[in-house]
């Protein structure tokens, strides 16, 4: 098949992921089957509320997410992602994935939207570390400097992502000239809105996704399939000659 890549419109190349990039790799997606958000409510796991309420059950819940992902291994698109980081050298990866798969795998610039699992910060004082125990010595954990409770450092619904990371983000997607937007259900915002803003720099918008998403009516491509097949065979198609066959 021909394809309507040139190198130069190739990159700068942004790359949105959600849970679905992980899910070949067994961990648990938030929406549809199997979901998280299906077995347990959102509103009494991930919001600032349910952890006021009973942070003991919110920190149940984050402290087994933590087991099954040290279980968990990258797969075959997270590497490929990795590796063509190093071939096209200018690609952002924008993830909303609080795993840490994509760095396991060897991405180096990676925008956390949504914080990590693998790191905690003091709910009273600015302090915020990593932490890879598993299982956690104490549970719910204590700061280390000040001794008041710990929270996961992820983004729970309705509080704001770190500025930084979303400037960035943006800065990205402005730039982009392909943008290629894989295992998101596209339903939440602000990540869902960063495809509408390369689109709207003119930037070409592909979709992997087993399914069809609230963003696809909008994209130039949409692949249909696991993340890590139809990213090998986007790859193969669209890079360029100059690029070695990984
Ligand atoms: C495959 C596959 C395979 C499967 N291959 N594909 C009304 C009320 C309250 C709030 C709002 C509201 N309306 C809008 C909002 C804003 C809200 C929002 O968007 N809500 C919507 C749900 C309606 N957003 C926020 O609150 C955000 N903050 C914010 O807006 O702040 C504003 C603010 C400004 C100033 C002051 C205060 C506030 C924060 C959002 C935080 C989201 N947090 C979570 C949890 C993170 C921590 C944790 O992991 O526990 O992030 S929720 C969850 O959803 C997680 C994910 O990152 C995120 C997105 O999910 P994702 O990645 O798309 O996964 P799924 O499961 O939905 O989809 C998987 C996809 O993969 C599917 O499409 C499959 O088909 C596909 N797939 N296998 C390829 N092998
Ligand atoms: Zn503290």
């Amino acid at each position: 098949m021909t394809d309507s890549y040139e190198e130069a419109t190739l990159t700068p190349l942004v790359v949105l992921t959600g849970a679905g990039v992980s899910a070949e790799s067994g961990v648990p997606t938030f929406r549809g089957a199997g979901g998280l958000w299906r077995r347990y409510r959102a509103q009494d796991l991930a919001t600032p509320a349910a952890f006021q309420r009973d942070p003991r059950l919110v920190w149940e819940f984050y402290a087994w997410r933590r087991e099954v992902v040290a279980g968990c291994r990258p797969n075959a698109a997270h590497r490929l992602l990795a590796e063509m980081e190093r071939a096209l050298g200018d690609l952002t990866l924008i993830t909303q994935n609080v795993d840490g798969l994509h760095q396991e795998a060897g991405s180096r610039k990676v925008l956390e939207l949504h914080g990590s699992l693998w790191r905690l910060r003091c709910t009273r004082c600015p302090h915020r570390w990593e932490d890879r125990q598993v299982p956690l010595p104490e549970l719910p954990p204590r700061c280390s400097r000040c001794g008041a409770l710990a929270r996961p450092d992820v983004v729970w619904f309705g509080e704001p992502l770190d500025p930084e990371v979303v400037e960035e983000a943006i800065a990205a997607c402005q730039r982009a000239r392909t943008m290629l937007v894989i295992g998101t259900s596209a339903q939440v915002s602000p990540a869902a809105d960063l495809p509408l803003i390369a689109a709207g720099r003119g930037a070409r918008v592909v979709e992997i996704n087993l399914e069809d998403t609230p963003l696809t009516p909008m994209v130039d491509e949409a692949l249909r399939g696991p993340a890590t097949e139809a990213l090998r065979t986007w790859w193969e198609r669209v890079r360029p000659p100059n690029v070695q066959r990984m």
